[in-house]
C-alpha cells in the first residue's frame, strides 16, 4: 500500500477500530478498506469485531440516526425503504464482463471497464458524513467446509443489523485466516438520501458484480436484497466458486420432515421469490433449518447441504396465527426483530393478511398514509407494501433444526422444485430419475413474476431452477453441473415437483394454503418407500389413499375422490404447451443446453402424446391408477 494510503487509513480509521483493522493478517483488506476509505469519502469508520459492545453499538447506531424506529414490543424495530425500492431491482443489476467475454443471452452484463467507471462514479464522495461500518461475516457455519468469509462494507446500520440477524459473525475467523485465504467483499452506500431518510436518487441505483475480483459494488438502494452483500449478491459469486470447486451454491431452504417412528427426512427445495419457501420451511411440526440459499456438497457419498445464513428475511404478507403460527408468535413477543415497509400505528406493525382489521391510517415506506391516499400517478398506496419483510435470527423459532450448525450439514433425501404454474403441474409428483427431476422440474421450472422483484407482477416467464436472477456463468453450464452433480451416488435423493399456484377454469386455486404439510409427509414416505405412486406422464403422482390418510393425519381434514381429481388431474394440452414454451426459450437463449435437456422434454411429450390418445385431453388419476401407463409411457 502506498504512504498516502497509509495516511488516510490511520486518520479515519481511528483508536481500536484501527487495531481492530491490523490484527487480521490480510494487506490487501487492508488496501480494499482504505481504496474504499479513497472512494467513498467517509466521516469516520467503525471496524466491527464479534464482541457483544460492538454488536449493540450496530442496533443503537441503527436507530439513533433515524435508520430504525423502535416499537411497541421490546426489541422490535422498523425500517423504511423509498417507494421505487421495494424489492430486487433486475434491470440495475449486471454482472461486469471482461473484454470479449460473455455469460449468454440470458444473464445482463456490462463491459468491466465502463461499469466499474459508472459505478466508482456513484460511489465517489457517497460516504460524505456518515460513518463507514466494516463487518466480518460467515455464509455457512464457521469452521466448516461449507464456510466463506465475507467483508461488508456499508455505511447503513440497517444493513449492518440485519446482518447480524441473517449471517455468522466472523471476525474472529478473519484474525486467523492469511493473505492466501479467499474471501468475498461487498461495498455498499445508500448514496444521497432525501430528508425522509430513503435513497434519493433511485433512478441511479446500480448493483454491479465484479466476479473475476469476488467484489461487488451497491449504491443508491436500501432494500435488503439489493444492499446486504451475503444475500443476493454473495449468491452470484459462490455460483460461480462452486462451479470452480465442484459443488452447488443454489436458491433453496431447508426442511426436516417428520416421519414415521420419530424419523427425520431432511429436504432442499428451491422455488423464486415469494413463492413459498419461507412458508414450506416452516411448516410446524417440521423443523425449519433455513429458507433462502443452501449450498450442497457431496460428503462420504451423501449430498449434504448447510443454509449459508442464520436467519431470516422473510414475507410479512398473509403472516396469520393458523397459517404459520411459529413465526406469528416471534413477531408478537419480544425479542429481536426488524420489520420492513410495513404500516406502522402507535407503535404497532401492520401488514396485508394480518389477522384483524388494519387502522385507517399511520406511517408506511411512502410516508404518512391515510386509507384513499394515492401515489403521483393516482393509483392507491395500499398500507403496507406487499413485499413487506421480518428480519430474524433463526435461534428466535421454536422449530429450529438442531443441525444448523452442523459442520457437515445434513444429508438430502430429497430436493423440490416449484414454481407459480397456474396452468400446467399438478401439486405434487416425483420425478423418474434424477435427470428427468433436473430437468423437467428444475430446467423447465415456469413461474410468475412477483412483488419481490421490481417491476410488474404476474408476468409468466421460465425461472430455471429458480435461480436465474443469481445466475452468474452460462445457463447450459450451470443446468449441466447440476445433472452431474450427484451422478456417481450409489442413492441420490428423489426429486419432487410441486405446484402451490394451480387454478381451476374460474381462476381458483385448486389447493389450500396448508396442504403442503400433507405434500412434505408424502415426499417423506416416498424416500423410503413406504408410499405408493401412480405413473403419470410427467412423474409419479401420489395415490388417493395415501393422501386421503395423511390429510386425516396431518390436517384432520376429510379429503374426498373429488378433490383428488380436481388436483391431479394432468393437463395434457397445458402440459405440452408448456413443453413447447420451455423448448423455444432454451433453443433461443442457451446455445450451451446440454443434449439431456432436449431429450427429456421429447421423452416428456412421448408420454403426454400417449395417455392424450388413450384418455383424451384431461386425465383424472383414477384412469391413470386404473390403466397404469409404464415408465416410458407406452
Ligand atoms: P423469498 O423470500 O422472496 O425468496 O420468497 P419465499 O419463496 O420464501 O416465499 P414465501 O414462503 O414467503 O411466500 C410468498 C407468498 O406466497 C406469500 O404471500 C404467501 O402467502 C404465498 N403462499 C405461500 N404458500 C402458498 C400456497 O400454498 N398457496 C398460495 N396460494 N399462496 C401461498
Ligand atoms: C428473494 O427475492 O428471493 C428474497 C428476498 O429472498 S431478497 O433479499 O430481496 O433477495
Ligand atoms: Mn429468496
Amino acid at each position: 500500500m502506498n504512504e498516502s494510503l497509509m495516511k488516510l487509513l490511520r486518520e479515519k480509521v481511528r483508536d481500536e477500530n484501527y487495531l481492530r483493522l491490523m490484527q487480521i493478517p490480510i494487506p490487501h483488506l487492508h488496501q480494499f478498506i482504505a481504496e474504499a476509505v479513497e472512494l467513498c469519502e467517509p466521516k469516520t469508520v467503525f471496524v466491527c469485531s464479534d464482541s457483544p459492545a460492538d454488536i449493540e453499538f450496530i442496533r443503537a447506531e441503527a436507530v439513533a440516526r433515524g435508520e430504525e424506529t423502535p416499537l411497541e414490543i421490546p426489541g422490535h424495530t422498523v425500517h423504511f425503504d423509498g417507494p421505487q425500492d421495494q424489492g430486487r431491482d433486475r434491470e440495475a443489476t449486471r454482472y461486469l464482463v471482461g473484454r470479449g467475454e460473455s455469460l449468454g443471452e440470458a444473464l445482463n452484463q456490462i463491459g468491466r471497464d465502463d461499469g466499474l467507471a459508472e459505478i466508482r462514479g456513484l460511489l465517489k464522495g457517497a460516504m460524505r458524513g456518515r460513518t463507514m461500518i466494516v463487518r466480518f461475516l460467515s455464509l455457512g457455519p464457521t469452521g466448516s467446509v461449507f464456510s466463506i468469509p465475507c467483508l461488508q462494507v456499508t455505511d447503513s446500520f440497517y444493513v449492518a443489523h440485519s446482518e447480524d440477524l441473517l449471517y455468522r459473525r466472523a471476525y474472529e475467523q478473519f484474525r486467523k485466516m492469511t493473505e492466501k485465504d479467499p474471501f468475498l467483499q461487498f461495498i455498499h452506500s445508500c448514496g444521497r438520501l432525501t430528508s425522509s431518510g430513503v435513497s434519493a436518487e433511485p433512478e441511479k441505483k446500480r448493483i454491479y458484480i465484479d466476479y473475476a475480483y469476488d467484489t461487488i459494488y451497491s449504491v443508491n438502494t436500501q432494500y435488503a436484497g439489493n444492499t446486504v452483500g451475503l444475500k443476493k449478491l454473495a449468491l452470484r459469486l459462490t455460483i460461480r466458486k462452486a462451479d470452480r470447486e465442484g459443488w452447488l451454491a443454489e436458491h433453496m431452504f431447508l426442511l426436516g420432515a417428520r416421519g414415521p417412528r420419530g424419523r427425520k427426512t431432511y429436504f432442499a427445495g428451491a422455488f423464486p421469490s415469494a413463492c413459498g419457501k419461507t412458508s414450506t420451511a416452516m411448516l410446524p411440526g417440521e423443523n425449519i433449518l433455513g429458507d433462502d440459499i443452501a449450498y450442497l456438497r457431496i460428503i462420504s457419498g451423501k449430498v449434504r447441504s448447510v443454509n449459508a445464513e442464520a436467519g431470516i428475511f422473510g414475507i410479512i404478507q398473509n403472516v396469520n396465527p393458523k397459517d404459520d403460527p411459529v413465526i406469528y408468535r416471534v413477531l408478537t413477543n419480544p425479542g429481536e426483530v426488524i420489520f420492513s415497509n410495513v404500516l406502522v400505528k402507535d407503535g404497532r406493525p401492520y401488514w396485508l393478511g394480518i389477522d384483524g382489521d388494519l387502522p385507517k391510517d399511520g406511517m408506511n415506506y411512502a410516508g404518512p398514509w391515510h386509507e384513499g391516499k394515492t401515489d403521483e400517478r393516482g393509483n392507491p398506496i395500499l398500507p403496507a407494501h406487499k413485499n413487506a419483510r421480518y428480519t430474524v435470527n433463526l435461534e428466535a423459532l421454536e422449530n429450529v433444526d438442531p443441525y444448523l450448525e452442523n459442520p457437515e450439514g445434513v444429508a438430502l433425501g430429497g430436493i423440490i422444485y416449484g414454481g407459480r404454474d397456474a396452468r400446467s403441474y399438478v401439486p405434487v409428483q416425483q420425478s423418474f430419475d434424477w435427470n428427468h427431476g433436473i430437468i423437467a422440474y428444475g430446467a423447465a421450472l415456469e413461474t410468475e413474476t412477483t412483488f419481490a422483484t421490481v417491476g410488474k407482477e404476474g408476468v409468466p416467464e421460465i425461472n430455471l431452477m429458480s435461480i436465474q436472477d443469481f445466475l452468474a456463468i452460462p445457463v447450459g453450464k450451470y443446468i449441466r453441473n447440476n445433472l452431474e452433480f450427484a451422478r456417481l451416488l450409489k442413492k441420490r435423493p428423489l426429486i419432487f415437483g410441486v405446484n402451490y399456484f394451480l387454478r381451476d377454469a374460474s381462476g381458483q386455486f385448486v389447493t389450500g394454503m396448508r396442504d403442503k404439510a400433507v405434500w412434505i409427509k408424502w415426499m417423506e414416505l416416498r424416500v423410503h418407500g413406504d408410499a405408493g405412486a401412480v405413473v403419470g406422464p410427467t412423474g409419479w403422482i401420489p395415490k388417493f389413499k395415501d393422501l386421503h390418510r395423511l390429510f386425516r393425519q396431518v390436517l384432520d381434514k376429510n379429503y374426498s375422490e373429488e378433490d383428488y381429481v380436481r388436483q391431479f388431474t394432468v393437463r395434457a394440452p397445458e402440459n405440452l404447451d408448456k413443453l413447447d414454451r420451455v423448448e423455444a426459450f432454451y433453443r433461443k437463449e442457451v446455445p450451451d443446453a446440454p443434449r439431456e435437456l432436449y431429450e427429456v422434454l421429447s421423452a416428456q411429450r412421448e408420454r403426454l402424446l400417449a395417455v392424450r390418445e388413450s384418455f383424451g385431453d384431461y386425465v383424472s388419476p383414477v384412469d391413470l391408477a386404473e390403466n397404469p401407463m409404464r415408465e416410458n409411457g407406452k
